[in-house]
């Protein structure tokens, strides 16, 4: 069976055993990292056709069944650890290097893990960090500027690659709090779309699971640094509790 039919299937499950529980269904859209540096044609990290999926975007912005539309916007420093030029040669090879990273939080920096090396993108205030001009942002309720910690990679909107989350203020990694932020307005189910599908939207929808959330990844609203590895991508999301689904399934807006 291909992997679509049985994501739909999967999506229908879900439905039916949501209905069957009587669950309070309260839904917020997350759009992911949807800017300059990641578009085609001029972004220094642009995902092919990233721009593409704008319309479908701006559809389930206009839904009115989402309780709160969060934007995620990818916000480094210059001295962010993830840009390969503020690595010495060999080893910073943009999309290619691996170096090693230490958790931040006090106290933990012996915990390490590999960190992938990227070209320089989303400098906060730069124009490679804007929300592209064609998603709807007057549709955005709450913008979540991720990522500023220098010494940190934080491809989650929830958290830093670590798991630190709440880490507001000088020295932390967002300015939002999210988890905390869509249980306020009682979210129950979070929608993920943006870019790219296989780093920050995955790692966006594994941490709401993580965070108690019932996860769904709206799979013709995003695309991949690696589209080729999509199909094990989806392995892997679907093995974590995340439903992947498309933007056309009933469950968005039942
Ligand atoms: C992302 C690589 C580096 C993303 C962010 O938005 O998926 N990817 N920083
Ligand atoms: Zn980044």
């Amino acid at each position: 069976m291909p992997s679509d039919t049985n994501s739909g299937a999967a999506a229908t499950a879900a439905d039916d055993s949501m209905r069957a529980e009587n669950r309070p269904f309260v839904p917020a859209l997350i759009v992911v990292d949807m800017q300059e540096d990641f578009c085609p044609p001029n972004g220094s990290l642009a995902v092919q056709d990233g721009r593409t999926i704008a319309p479908l975007i701006n559809d389930l912005l206009a839904k009115p069944g989402f309780v709160t539309r969060v934007a995620t916007l990818d916000w480094h420093p210059a001295d962010h650890i993830s840009f390969a030029a503020n690595h010495p040669a060999p080893n910073n090879k943009p999309f290619v290097s691996l170096i090693e990273m230490k958790n931040p939080a006090p106290g933990k920096a012996f915990e390490t893990k590999p960190q992938r090396l990227w070209p320089i993108h989303c400098t906060a205030d730069s124009h490679g960090a804007a929300l592209i001009p064609e998603i709807e942002s007057n549709r955005v309720d709450l913008l979540v500027h991720k990522g500023q910690n220098s010494q940190v990679e934080m491809y989650s909107a929830f958290a830093d690659a670590f798991g630190n989350h709440g880490l507001t203020g000088a020295g932390g990694s967002v300015d939002v709090d999210l988890a905390s932020e869509l249980r306020t307005k009682a979210v129950t189910d979070v929608f993920v779309v943006g870019l790219a599908g296989d780093y920050c939207v995955k790692s966006t929808a594994l941490d709401a699971v993580k965070a108690g959330f019932r996860s769904w990844l709206i799979e013709d609203g995003t695309k991949c640094v690696v589209p080729a590895d999509w199909d094990k991508t989806k392995e892997e999301l679907c093995a974590a509790g995340v439903v992947v689904i498309h933007a056309n399934d009933a469950v968005i807006m039942r």
